[in-house]
């Protein structure tokens, strides 16, 4: 409880115009104090997973949620990072199994060499919460339309079009993709 305190307070002071609610410019603004530097689309993407009334911006309520997911995912990342200040890909590996995300090599490593921001091999916590966020976000909409829990999912042309779009804005192998089925559509228009 007293936490919940303590985060109302940092949120209203986030809220600087008093709406009641935060935006991704206030949110990024407010993490960046914290040294967590995060671009925009990926705050979009953090503030789109809890945002249950899809208004765009973020509630109390809403926050609160993002900050439970937010405190398991740095939880991992301390577990792991060995007083580094970062951890390597073995340590995303096992820090992923530890939230519930269980890769295969091919999307592991996709997914790494998205992260790396830096190409060095080392992700700090801002990167690996980015990565933590595609991955949840991604779960969240294989699941939305895995509706038999079969865990494989059929899309059409829009739906595939539509996922991609969706995350390209933060993985650039996703837009590549989008850009090569944009010119295979062109083509075939031909
Ligand atoms: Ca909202």
């Amino acid at each position: 409880m007293e936490r919940e305190s303590n985060l109302k307070v940092w949120f209203d002071r986030v809220d600087s115009e008093k709406t009641g609610s935060i935006t991704a410019a206030q949110l990024k603004a407010a993490l960046s104090v914290g040294n967590l530097d995060f671009s925009i689309s990926v705050v979009q993407q953090m503030i789109r997973m809890y945002d249950f009334d899809r208004n765009g911006t973020m509630s109390f309520q809403e926050f609160v949620e993002l900050n439970r997911f937010l405190l398991k995912v740095q939880q991992a990342f301390s577990d792991a990072e060995r007083a580094r200040g970062y951890i390597v890909p073995d340590d995303v590996y096992e820090a992923l199994v530890k939230l519930g995300f269980s890769l295969d090599s091919p999307a592991f490593y996709t997914v790494c060499q998205s992260f790396d921001q830096k190409k060095n091999g080392r992700f700090r916590l801002d990167d690996f919460i980015s990565l933590c966020i595609f991955v949840h976000s991604s779960r969240n909409m294989f699941n939305s339309f895995d509706t038999s829990k079969q865990g494989r999912v059929t899309l059409d042309l829009n739906q595939f079009i539509y996922c991609t779009h969706f995350y390209g804005v933060i993985i650039p192998s996703c837009r590549r993709y989008y850009k090569i089925l944009e010119i295979n559509q062109k083509m075939s228009e031909i």
